[in-house]
């Protein structure tokens, strides 16, 4: 591996936001392979962040300023990349439930998954289930996360999967909960395809849905 991109994964794991901006750019000048700069330098280090997360090596802050270093690249070199270079595969469309105006939790899983190579669409905060049903129409996601952080929202996420199933378009995503409060045991409940404990797990469980 270059020098330039061992110093992007380094950077990148630190949160050094404008060193990996720096860098990406000057990769960019000596007209390296940009999609080579994503795997090898932005997306391997957002796998390393993801590991230390998962295992308590790094904290909820610091995986912020390493996603927020990963988009300063990424907006570097999205201009010198096809749509199926910019991800690995695979789209993520993610959400707060109705009534919900958290979305610290659900813009770091974005990130996250983002961070995997996988494309993210985000669909924003307090989104009804009429919301969801026209954005999976819309963007066609493999996956549909909800987020809830409150017990009075989370019965959304049962709506809105029954939302879903009556437009008809239950069987063409997969879906995914999470959320403090939220539980596998509810997630089960509900029919959800998948459970993320936190932002890791939820990108392990994304990947395996994917059929990584
Ligand atoms: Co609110 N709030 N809040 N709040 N807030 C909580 C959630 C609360 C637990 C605080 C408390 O009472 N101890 C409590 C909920 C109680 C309950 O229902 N059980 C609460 C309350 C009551 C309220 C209000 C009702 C307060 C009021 O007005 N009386 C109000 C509701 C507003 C609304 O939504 N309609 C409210 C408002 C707010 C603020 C606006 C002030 C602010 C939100 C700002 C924002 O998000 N932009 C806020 C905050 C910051 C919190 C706490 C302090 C922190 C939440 C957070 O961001 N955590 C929270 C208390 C707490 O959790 N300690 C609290 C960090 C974040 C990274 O974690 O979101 O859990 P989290 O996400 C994790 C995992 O859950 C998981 O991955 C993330 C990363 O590991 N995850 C997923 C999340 N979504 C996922 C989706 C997945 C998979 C994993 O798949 C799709």
């Amino acid at each position: 591996m270059s020098e330039k991109l061992g110093r992007i994964v380094e950077c990148l794991i630190a949160g050094k936001i404008d060193e990996v901006e720096k860098l990406t750019a000057e990769c960019l000048d000596a007209a390296m392979d940009a999609q080579e700069v994503v795997e090898k330098g932005l997306l391997a280090g957002m796998d390393v962040v993801g590991q230390r997360f998962k295992v308590g090596d790094m904290f909820i802050p610091e995986v912020l300023r390493s996603a927020k270093a990963m988009r300063k690249g990424m907006d570097l070199l999205r201009p010198h990349l096809s749509d199926a270079e910019v991800s690995r595969g695979g789209t993520f469309a993610i959400g707060t439930v109705e009534g919900d105006l958290h979305d610290i939790g659900k813009n770091l899983v974005g990130m996250m998954f983002e961070g995997a190579g996988i494309r993210v669409i985000n669909i924003g905060i307090d989104v009804s289930p009429q919301a969801f049903v026209d954005a999976v129409k819309e963007h066609k996601p493999d996956i549909l996360g909800m987020s809830a952080l409150l017990t009075t929202t989370m019965p959304k996420m049962g709506e809105t999967i029954n939302a879903l199933k009556e437009a008809g378009i239950r069987d063409q995503v997969k879906i995914m909960v999470g959320g403090a409060p939220v539980t596998e045991e509810f997630a089960k409940e509900i029919g959800a395809d998948a459970y993320g404990a936190n932002a890791a797990m939820a990108v392990d469980r994304g990947k395996e849905l994917l059929g990584r």
